[in-house]
């Protein structure tokens, strides 16, 4: 159980963060796993796969992939062979998810024309994939990354985008209205998508669709279909993760008596999103109960 351990401590910690990686994280150690105990009886092999696929599921609550990576992978215990499914399983999640990000890059740089500026919030793969892809194709593109408070994930998308060759601005969370003139389009990450189209990603993204959606500056989220979330189709909410306060800030004694709320992740309504780039194409937040029930329906059978 030590690999499944040391993931979920990293996934918990967020040594390992953003959505798609937490996927491929927990694939991977699920994999590890099932070839470190497939000496074991078959009836042993799937009990203790399913306690580890329920301990790195409870790491983080929000980002859907976790989940949906670890029943992905599970669902190979109901088939002939169990052990090599699981293991081949894992494989062919993490693969995929690979393989989504690419195809995400290529058909979210249809939207970006040349000379665009671009605004990003938080750390993420899929949304950093569609401006890669657009620089890639020769055009000229400015981004502007947000701090992302508390934790600062923009610094990391501005670095990345910078040693890429990318021109890029950071700006506080609180200057987006002040430049959101200068923006042409907003792409961000997922870390869920609900049946009824609405987005769950980084806290503060929900502002920015509002005041994109003020200003008719077009909002576009970058998801896998494995961050759509199958339980909501059956009317569960999702739950977001609150965080330590001390990420926030921390006050001297005579101070302890302020409250610090720090929750990680916010909704956005659908009607605040133009489309949502999937591997399997672009579709409008209206069509993610398609999704769930196509791709995800057998999760709650
Ligand atoms: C990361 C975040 C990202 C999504 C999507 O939050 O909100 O936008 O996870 O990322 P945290 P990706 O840092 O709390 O994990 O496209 O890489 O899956």
């Amino acid at each position: 159980m030590e690999i499944i351990k040391e993931t979920y401590e990293k996934i918990k910690n967020m040594e390992i963060r953003g959505a798609g990686r937490i996927g491929r994280a927990a694939a991977k150690a699920l994999k590890e796993y099932a070839i470190k105990i497939s000496h074991l009886s078959e009836e042993e092999f799937i009990k203790k796969m399913k306690e580890a696929g329920n301990l790195l599921i409870s790491a983080r609550p929000t980002a859907v992939s976790l989940p949906n990576a670890v029943k992905y992978v599970l669902k190979g215990l109901n088939e002939d062979n169990p052990k090599e499914r699981a293991i081949e399983r894992a494989d062919e999640f993490i693969e995929s998810s690979l393989k989504a990000i690419e195809k995400i890059g290529k058909y979210g740089a249809n939207r970006i024309k040349d000379g665009y500026t671009i605004l990003t919030h938080c750390n993420s793969e899929a949304a950093i994939s569609v401006i890669k892809t657009a620089y890639d194709e020769g055009k000229d593109i400015k981004v502007f990354c947000t701090e992302t408070r508390p934790r600062n994930q923009g610094y990391i998308t501005a670095k990345t985008l910078y040693d890429y060759g990318i021109d890029v601005t950071l700006i506080v969370d609180s200057a987006v209205r002040y430049f959101m003139r200068d923006i042409d389009i907003v792409i961000v990450g997922a870390d869920a998508i609900t049946a009824n189209g609405c987005l769950v990603n980084k806290i503060g993204t929900s502002q920015i669709a509002l005041i994109a959606n003020e200003s008719r500056v077009p909002f576009l989220t970058a998801a896998e279909t494995y961050k759509f979330h199958p339980k909501t189709i059956v009317g569960e909410l999702i739950e977001i993760e609150e965080r330590d306060p001390e990420e926030v800030t921390t006050f001297e004694d005579k101070y302890k008596g302020i409250k610090i709320r720090n929750p990680a992740f916010d909704v956005t309504p659908a009607k605040y999103i133009d489309a949502i780039i999937t591997e399997i194409g672009l579709i409008p937040p209206q069509g993610a109960w398609y999704i769930i029930e196509k791709y995800f329906g057998w999760l709650e059978k």
